[in-house]
């Protein structure tokens, strides 16, 4: 059925709202026409009306890194007591000898379900190939066909216990690559040696090379301010001219660089044209784990890179795994914890930390027309009771209505707590200020 969403605010590129009020309608799963809000139009005789009273339309949610098949692993067999990486890693190698592909596709659509419920229509996963059986990847692969009709699923060939450190790790890598992923992954920082690394990026660009893939490589994930893999990704990126198809994902260790050095590297950067994603809730939890105090927080430079232009994206990175044992998936919590974590206090980067889940992450991922609330383009976009992105992250709202190819997936009743303070009437309560109380129409949605 034809949906059209009559007078909403429109949350623009880069973050912020775009002045004035719009009505959206799609055709045949596609945006048809973006307009200034007319009241007097009357609404077709078919199709569905959204009534959207100033409530804010925005592009889907986009998740820019997951580990769909560690995934809602947390425990099994043991508790990452140490809270490291490296324990992470060992927890889940015994956990990895057990998988089945039912438990993959199971654990990994309960995510996706999870996602798709809270606005997220555009994963990228990264998938271990360091499985001599590589049944990780199969149900993977698997689960992105069975999703196709519902959100975009990119598939991460992600070798992570090495390409080269690990028995085999680049032949599993390049049958990963065989049986169809969208982009090839490395873990240079985890290594044996400083050479391994190096050679593990080339590798992996000459997959990509071959294949016609994107990169996304985890890269220097550590509190070590010697790992400096993130320069040689840089320059291969540049020379190679996949430049913006290669994303550095965690890149943690640049929090520990000394200013000498970043500035040097992130002009690098910004000459390479590559993407960055930022994890803050793995790497709170996983940094500064061997630091006295003070302890590093132990993230990539957010506030810098934003700052020089670099497209730079939030990612959830885990859902209840050795790596992080709590999460829903919802990206209005990874923006929370990034803007406290990077800094991005003030209102203006509370807008972009909102960004950083939908069109930079867009931007990051290569969704280019596939993307954005455009005429032309897939009619996929949420319409979130708040009035601008600050607002949506401060709330920390769920969408009312989550719209993928044209058709409702998702709808959260729009509910305020009621206060029965003593001696007054019931009074719903939903933390808007009441000074700006008359002016949220959104409050009208129906429900
Ligand atoms: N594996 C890794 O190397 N780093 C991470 N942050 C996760 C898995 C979640
Ligand atoms: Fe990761």
């Amino acid at each position: 059925m034809q949906i059209i969403v009559r007078g909403a605010r429109l949350a623009t590129e880069g973050g912020g709202t775009a002045p004035g009020t719009y009505d959206v309608e799609c055709e045949g799963g596609r945006i048809a026409r973006v307009l200034p809000a007319d009241d007097q139009k009357e609404p077709p005789a078919t199709g569905r009306v959204i009534e959207a009273h100033g409530a804010l339309l925005t592009p889907p949610f986009v998740e820019p890194h997951i580990h769909l098949d560690t995934a809602l692993t947390a425990g099994e067999p043991r508790w990452n007591a140490s809270g490291t990486l490296w324990e992470g890693i060992a927890c889940w190698s015994e956990r990895k000898r057990t998988l089945t592909r039912e438990d993959v596709v199971s654990r990994a659509t309960e995510v996706l379900r999870w996602q798709a419920a809270q606005g997220v229509l555009h994963v990228r996963t990264h998938c271990d190939t360091t499985d001599p059986e590589l049944t990780a990847l199969d149900a993977l692969l698997e689960v992105r066909d069975r999703v196709r009709d519902v959100l975009d699923l990119q598939v991460t060939a992600f070798p992570q216990e090495g390409v080269h450190s690990f028995p085999g790790g680049a032949e599993l890598l390049a049958e990963a690559v065989a049986r169809g992923v969208d982009a090839v992954g490395a873990i240079p920082h985890y290594e044996d040696t400083r050479e391994d690394g190096v050679a593990s990026l080339h590798t992996v660009f000459a997959l990509a090379e071959r294949h016609g893939l994107r990169i996304d490589a985890h890269c220097d994930e550590t509190d070590d301010e010697q790992s400096r893999f993130v320069e040689v990704l840089a320059a291969l990126a540049l020379r190679s001219g996949l430049r913006d198809r290669v994303t550095a994902s965690h890149t943690t260790a640049m929090g520990s660089y000394n200013g000498s050095y970043a500035h040097r590297l992130q002009g690098l950067l910004v000459r390479s044209g590559i993407g960055l994603v930022c994890n803050p809730f793995a790497n709170l939890n996983l940094q500064g784990r061997f630091d006295d105090h003070p302890k590093r927080r132990g993230l990539t430079r957010v506030k810098e890179l934003l700052g020089a232009g670099c497209p730079v994206a939030f990612g959830h990175d885990d859902v209840m795994d050795p790596w992080n044992p709590l999460g829903t998936g919802n990206p209005l919590q990874t923006v929370l914890a990034g803007v406290y974590a990077a800094q991005l206090t003030g209102p203006e980067e509370i807008d972009t930390a909102f960004s950083m889940v939908t069109d930079r992450a867009a931007r990051v991922l290569g969704l280019g027309e596939g993307y954005g609330l455009v005429a032309g383009r897939p009619a996929n976009f949420l319409l979130l009771p708040a009035d601008s992105p600050f607002d949506a992250v401060r709330r920390q709202v769920a969408p009312r209505y989550v719209v993928s190819r044209g058709r409702v997936l998702a709808e959260t009743p729009y509910a305020p707590a009621r206060l029965y303070w003593p001696g007054e009437d019931p009074e719903p309560v939903d933390f808007v200020r009441r000074r700006d109380a008359d002016s949220a129409h959104w409050r009208r949605l129906p429900f």
